[in-house]
């Protein structure tokens, strides 16, 4: 609800504009109700736009100076599964990004063509929630037009990003990794692929051969060792059903910074 000065204001924005905007509709504007709904739906329009508007504003960026020298790595630091073994002892030259799920064309994508598609790199901060932030430069493949090339179906709303590394062993298989995002962080444009960071190849310790960055989140949506992309309508039926691994044990599902 709208606080009371909030009323306050929007009632004397309205006197103000009220003639003129709302000129053509007297029958509403002589209703006090017909004011209040109105009012209420510019309070909320006003809400929404600036809800928008946030998510869609790029996180800080720095400068090459404030890269940490000591970037913590954080959860998976070396996966033991045996196909993510295989892969880095292969120096992931058969890895394929699969991108699947409510999708026109599904992609299998190596490295190299990952590393063909548009990209960005960025100075950013990570923040964990355990209360610690790094900072580091990030190089990788912009999310949005990757997903246009593969062409979202009308009912697509996540995307989900299946980890090749199992944090919890558990009986179900619901200890691997995954995390999932919107399409309002999946267009953001600081929200990319990664398979370099300091100007290096990944390491195995932040996520070889790739990594999500969306920036606008905390660390554990930062999904390591991807393998897959599922575009899905909701999540319900993946792991424990709340979007992550964490989500699964008791985290939010959208980790605003
Ligand atoms: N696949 C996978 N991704 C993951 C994790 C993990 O254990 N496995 N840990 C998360 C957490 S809690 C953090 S803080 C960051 C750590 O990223 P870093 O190792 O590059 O610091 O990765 C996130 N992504
Ligand atoms: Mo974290």
């Amino acid at each position: 609800m709208l606080s009371p000065h909030r009323r306050g204001w929007l009632r004397s924005a309205l006197a103000g504009t009220g003639a003129l905007v709302l000129g053509a509709c007297d029958k509403i504007t002589s209703n006090p109700k017909g004011i209040g709904f109105l009012a209420g739906a510019e309070g909320l329009t006003r809400r929404v736009q600036r809800l928008v508007v946030d998510r869609k504003a790029l996180a800080r960026e720095f400068q090459p100076a404030d890269i940490s020298s000591d970037f913590r790595p954080n959860g998976s630091i070396d996966p033991a599964d045996a196909d993510y073994r295989a892969h880095l002892a292969k120096g992931f030259a058969d890895y394929r990004l699969v991108v699947d799920g409510l999708v026109e064309r599904p992609l299998s994508l190596s490295l190299d063509q990952l590393r063909a598609l548009p990209s960005r790199t960025q100075i950013t901060r990570h923040d964990c929630v355990e209360g610690w932030s790094s900072i580091a430069k990030w190089s990788g493949a912009r999310l949005g037009p990757l997903l246009d090339q593969a062409g979202l179906k009308k009912n697509a709303r996540f995307i989900v990003f299946h980890c090749g590394d199992t944090l919890e062993e558990t009986l179900d298989g619901s200890g691997q990794y995954y995390e999932s995002i919107d399409l309002i962080d999946a267009y953001h444009p600081q929200t990319i692929l990664a398979y370099a960071m300091n100007d290096k190849v990944l390491p195995v310790a932040h996520g070889a051969p790739l990594r999500l960055r969306v920036e606008r989140q905390l660390g554990y949506k930062q999904a390591k060792y991807i393998m897959r992309l599922e575009v899905v309508e909701d999540f319900a039926r993946i792991g424990r059903g709340k979007g992550g691994f964490w989500e699964d044990r008791g985290y939010e599902w959208y980790a605003g910074i």
